[in-house]
């Protein structure tokens, strides 16, 4: 045992590390003991005759301990006696922030950058964001967007780099960088990217020293490679293996790692659901044990709903880490409240049945179903964080950053605990706030499936900027894949893309028995129908109704949910200050309003095509479809 203190004053083992500004004080004393047996910056929180301790092996772990303590007080859950033990089910818990170097970040609705880059660093700023994440347990920040620009390499740049690694450090949070694959001719002026040629691999490897010089726990590089438009190695006739591996070998030294995105789809399929496993689950036990691969948690593109990404169950070989996406880029923006966890745990849950039930993709990428593949074990999600008071643009979008943060620690929380524990630190532990509201939270994001995109649909977003419904969309010269039409494939016959043996045979990149539960409409869950199936109208539903009637029933009970909402909000007046709960409304209006405005879009539109009337039981769309067609947001300074 090192040392035993008060979690207000330093821990002196010798080397006077202090637990970081702004930890908070509880009622324990904090144990340092690199002896003890825990792993990862865990922590024990153990009453013994001694009193409260809070025991770990790191001060990180200390400080992660105290914050837990600490919400335990706040959430009513610290009466004695304890003895628990927490370790992290994932060591790398990384937050992808897709900012800019001009300060706009991409698909961010909260304002400007936080980093401010250009500007004078904002130390308090940076500071608060730490303390924030390692209250929750993130422990990595990938500044900057993986659209990567090569200048971020640039040594100006470097140094900015370093200075906020330099605030997070005490934090226990360790900086990454997304990298443009052609930065060494781009910025470094040689004549090619190529991984093969020996100057580029040492170019990687001047700027991999050049950065731990300046960063020596400089996390490593996360990569968008051969991907809408940017470069990678497939450029010169190489692999993602290929490019990869050049860059793992850069960072080995420093025990850094390569986070290479699967994030592709280069047309070999028809199906756009097909193409990262096409073109990744060949290469499974091609990539060095630096390498982990970044996978969104759905084949597409993170919609409201989708399957999960068949390639999670096909690279037994690979560390693999899912992606998911925290700022709602296709979830009303900052507008919407919607709750994720529910989606992010969805995907978590999911079992693959790779390697028989029990394979689920937190069973993968926690190295529980492969232990031989991993060396490291990761998971992130893009940051919906900006310069904005609340830093998120609407209050309760901070809790899906929380809750990414309580599940990358401990994935077997549920989301409803997780949710609980946010409403009552944000707000107030008072029953009767805390009941209606986790009901709010609870039910949000199906409520957004609902008046969105129910029953599989997906991607029948505007052009672009994806926040409203556009299923017409048409844009002469676009990829037709980034185009709704494509996925929602309505006809007079029906509606659905379909992803069956008879169709584009996406439903055998899973394993069985979800292969043939897909692929036969009888047994398809009817939450992924339109996902796999291309649907008669007249397709009787599990309710007894026709799909038609089911559509339009589930588009209305998302806009009667979201009504629901300003009810229980208005009750809730009293519980909430003024600021927030005046600005919680405004959100709550724009939502129920868009909601009703994809009713009347989506309904209308299928029904050019079904040509059936809609049930006199629902509530029916209110603007006409030309009125509708005539709308242009600009979306193009949301920031
Ligand atoms: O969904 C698309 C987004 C792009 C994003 C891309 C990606 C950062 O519309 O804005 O680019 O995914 O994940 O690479």
């Amino acid at each position: 045992m090192l040392a035993i203190v008060s979690c207000s004053k330093p821990i002196d083992n010798g080397n006077a590390l202090w637990l970081p500004e702004g930890t908070p004080e509880v009622n324990a004393e904090v144990v340092l003991d690199e002896g003890l047996d825990l792993k990862n910056d865990g922590f024990i929180i153990r009453d013994t005759p001694d009193g409260r301790k809070i025991m770990a092996r790191t001060v990180t772990g200390a400080m992660y301990g105290t914050y837990a303590l600490q919400r335990m007080e706040r959430t009513g859950k610290a009466e004695g006696p304890l003895d628990l033990r927490e370790e992290p089910s994932f060591e790398r818990r990384i937050l992808n922030h897709w900012d800019n170097l001009d300060n706009t970040v991409e698909r961010g609705y909260a304002g400007w950058s936080i980093w401010h880059w250009g500007e004078p660093v904002p130390v308090d700023l940076i500071k608060e964001y730490a303390r924030l994440n390692a209250s929750v347990g993130i422990n990595g920040s990938v500044l900057n967007n993986v659209n990567a620009t090569p200048e971020i390499l640039s040594t100006e740049k470097l140094e900015r780099v370093a200075e906020i690694a330099d605030i997070m450090r005490p934090y226990g949070i360790r900086v990454y960088l997304s990298v443009n694959f052609s930065s060494p001719a781009a910025l470094g002026g040689l004549a090619t990217s190529d991984p093969l040629v020996p100057e580029v691999a040492e170019w990687w490897k001047d700027k991999a020293a050049e950065i731990y010089g300046l960063i020596p726990d400089f996390g490593g590089f996360l990569v968008k490679a051969n991907s809408e438009g940017l470069p990678g190695p497939q450029d010169f006739g190489r692999t993602h293996a290929d490019g990869a591996n050049m860059l793992a070998d850069a960072l080995r030294p420093y025990d850094g790692i390569v986070m290479w995105r699967a994030f592709v789809y280069s047309p070999k399929s028809s199906d756009r659901a097909c193409q990262a496993y096409d073109e990744f689950a060949p290469l499974d036990g091609q990539f060095r044990d630096n390498v982990i691969i970044q996978i969104k948690n759905g084949p597409v593109d993170f919609q409201p709903r989708e399957p999960f990404s068949p390639l999670f169950g096909h690279m037994p070989n690979t560390q693999m880490m899912a992606e998911l996406q925290i700022t709602q880029e296709y979830l009303g923006f900052s507008n919407h409240l919607v709750y994720l966890l529910p989606l992010f745990k969805e995907c978590l849950d999911s079992d693959t049945y790779c390697k028989g039930p029990g394979s689920t993709i937190a069973a993968i990428t926690t190295g529980k179903t492969y232990p031989d593949a991993y060396r490291t074990t990761a998971i992130a999600g893009v940051a919906n964080i900006g310069r904005d008071e609340n830093w998120c643009g609407h209050h309760f979008a901070q809790s899906s950053w929380y809750g990414f943060g309580r599940m990358a620690w401990d994935c077997s929380l549920s989301s409803e605990e997780i949710a609980r524990e946010w409403i009552m630190q944000t707000f107030t532990s008072d029953p009767g706030f805390v009941g209606p509201v986790l009901e709010m939270m609870m039910s949000s994001r199906e409520a957004a499936v609902d008046y969105m995109m129910p029953l599989g649909l997906h991607h029948i977003f505007a052009w672009g900027h994806h926040y409203g419904p556009e299923p017409w969309c048409e844009i002469p010269g676009a990829r037709a894949d980034w185009l709704p039409k494509y996925y929602h494939k309505a006809d007079a016959a029906g509606v659905g893309f379909d992803r069956t043996r008879s169709g584009s045979g996406n439903v055998d990149q899973y394993h069985e028995p979800l292969a043939s539960i897909y692929n036969d409409i009888s047994t398809c869950p009817e939450e992924l129908l339109l996902w796999f199936h291309h649907t008669p109208w007249d397709h009787t539903m599990s309710s007894g109704r026709t799909l038609w009637d089911e559509l339009c029933h589930r588009y209305d009970r998302g806009i009667r949910t979201v009504q629901s909402y300003i009810c229980t909000w208005e009750e809730m007046r009293p519980f909430v200050d003024r600021k927030r709960w005046e600005e919680v409304k405004a959100k709550l209006e724009i939502q129920e309003s868009d909601s009703r405005w994809w009713r009347d879009a989506c309904v209308q539109y299928f029904q050019e095509f079904s040509g059936m009337e809609i049930p006199s039981d629902v509530s029916q769309p209110e603007r006409p479809l030309e009125e509708l067609k005539k709308i242009k947001l600009d979306m193009t300074h949301h920031n």
